[in-house]
């Protein structure tokens, strides 16, 4: 059979831009080689509907094997009693633990997306949103903060069965404490979405919420640098504290109930192949390395934060505790949408976001969300952020030129042309 030159000529290409690039997706990062060749591996090859010793194929003893390494592994790394390794994304994990948790109609109280929650968190447009209840907390208009207080009296309007945690676009430590103690008041479960920070939680850079939700859940590609995926965790095995039952009607420990709701209840096959790659990148996250490298990314997210805060432009919240930052344009006369379309021209990807209160639609936005862990895996430390920052003010500036754009453009080029996508 012939190559796909087609195809393998297109990934040339997209090799080719993300070397050329800067690449500030707060939710993207380079996976190692060794993750990617895991990947690529044979185990794509194999169906294995089920869980290690329980499968409903034959020839499953390698890929439990490997499973098993999977989930030894995230566990040793976040402090986990249980984990499930097979969520094909975030969004599939989130699914899974609805269905585990509450009945179809029940309440839901979420970060809300505008301010910087996510889609399944309760968007109308989202299944959280069609088949649960869903209400919102937000930011403060003044700081830009979580205010507790006002988070705890929402909590007690509504009355949620389950209360979420985690945010895509919040660029500040979360009190888990404080807000096991609101879901307590209430009555409800409490889940936390660490998909974005959850490299930083695992290193202990950032506030554990193993200890105080019932169940956490995180991809497995922002700044965890693995494949695409999710994973679902809980610190420990919860007692089942609400009785919860399965659709036999038996009273099962939340970890049976989780189990079942990604298989059979939410997905089919696991992605065996990104389950290998899943365990490599858990592997490397154990290592000293990547300590160093966390460490570097909430470096850089500060002094690039810093440096944007001195060209006057205005973060939410202040600045960062975290890899990411968002940045509301609007004193700088350009919207979210035309500054990722002048940036996308002079070499920097990111993406346009609404900011809290935001007064445009979320395809024009205010603002753009920036984050430092892809390019703190190509090397990029604190000096080099302050110069990005500097290229971005430029290239802002100049919005509506697209001369001065394209020698931007080749600046960029230039700079990241000796730099690996992955240099740890
Ligand atoms: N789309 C992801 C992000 O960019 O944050 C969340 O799903």
């Amino acid at each position: 059979m012939e190559r796909d030159l087609q195809i393998f000529e297109l990934i040339e290409a997209e090799n080719q831009r993300q070397r050329e690039g800067l690449e500030l997706i707060a939710s993207e990062n380079f996976a190692s080689q060794q993750v990617m060749d895991a990947m690529g591996s044979v185990f794509t090859n194999k169906y294995a509907e089920g869980y290690p010793g329980r499968r409903y194929y034959g020839g499953c003893e390698v890929v439990d094997e490997m499973e098993n390494v999977a989930l030894e592994r995230v566990k040793a790394l976040f402090g986990a009693e249980y984990a499930n390794v097979q969520p094909h994304s975030g969004a599939t994990a989130n699914a899974a633990v609805f269905l585990a948790l509450l009945k179809p109609g029940a309440k839901i109280m979420g970060f809300d997306l505008s301010h910087g929650g996510h889609l399944t968190h309760g968007s109308p447009v989202n299944f959280s949103g069609k088949y649960f209840q869903p209400s919102f907390y937000g930011v403060e208009e003044s700081t830009g903060l979580l205010n507790y207080d006002e988070i705890q009296k929402r909590a007690e309007q509504e009355r949620p069965d389950l209360i979420i945690c985690g945010a895509s676009a919040y660029s500040r430590d979360i009190d888990y404490v404080r807000f096991r103690s609101i879901a307590d008041s209430v009555g409800a479960l409490l889940m936390a979405d660490i998909s974005h920070p959850s490299g930083l939680i695992a290193k202990g850079v950032l506030n554990d919420p193993l200890p105080h939700c019932h169940v956490v859940t995180t991809t497995t590609h922002k700044t965890l640098r693995g494949p695409r995926g999710g994973l679902i965790m809980m610190g420990k095995d919860f007692e089942n504290p609400f009785g919860l039952k399965t659709p036999k009607g038996k009273v099962k420990s939340m970890s049976a109930l989780l189990d079942g709701a990604v298989f059979p209840g939410t997905q089919g096959g696991p992605l065996e192949h990104v389950i290998a790659a899943k365990a490599v990148a858990f592997g490397e996250a154990l290592e000293d390395s990547y300590m160093e490298y966390i460490l570097q990314v909430q470096k850089n997210a500060q002094a690039m934060a810093g440096a944007f805060v001195e060209r006057d432009y205005h973060l939410i919240s202040g600045g960062t505790d975290n890899h990411l930052m968002l940045i509301d344009l609007r004193n700088k006369g350009v919207t979210g949408k035309a500054a990722e379309e002048s940036l996308g021209k002079a070499g920097f990807t990111i993406n346009k976001n609404m900011v809290p209160f935001d007064d445009k639609s979320p395809f024009v936005t205010s603002g753009i969300r920036l984050g430092t862990a892809a390019l703190t895996t190509r090397g990029l430390k604190e000096a080099d952020f302050i110069r990005v920052a500097d290229m971005m003010d430029q290239a802002l500036q100049q919005w509506e030129d697209e001369a001065a754009l394209e020698r931007i453009e080749s600046e960029v080029a230039e700079w990241m042309s000796d730099k690996p996508l992955f240099a740890w």
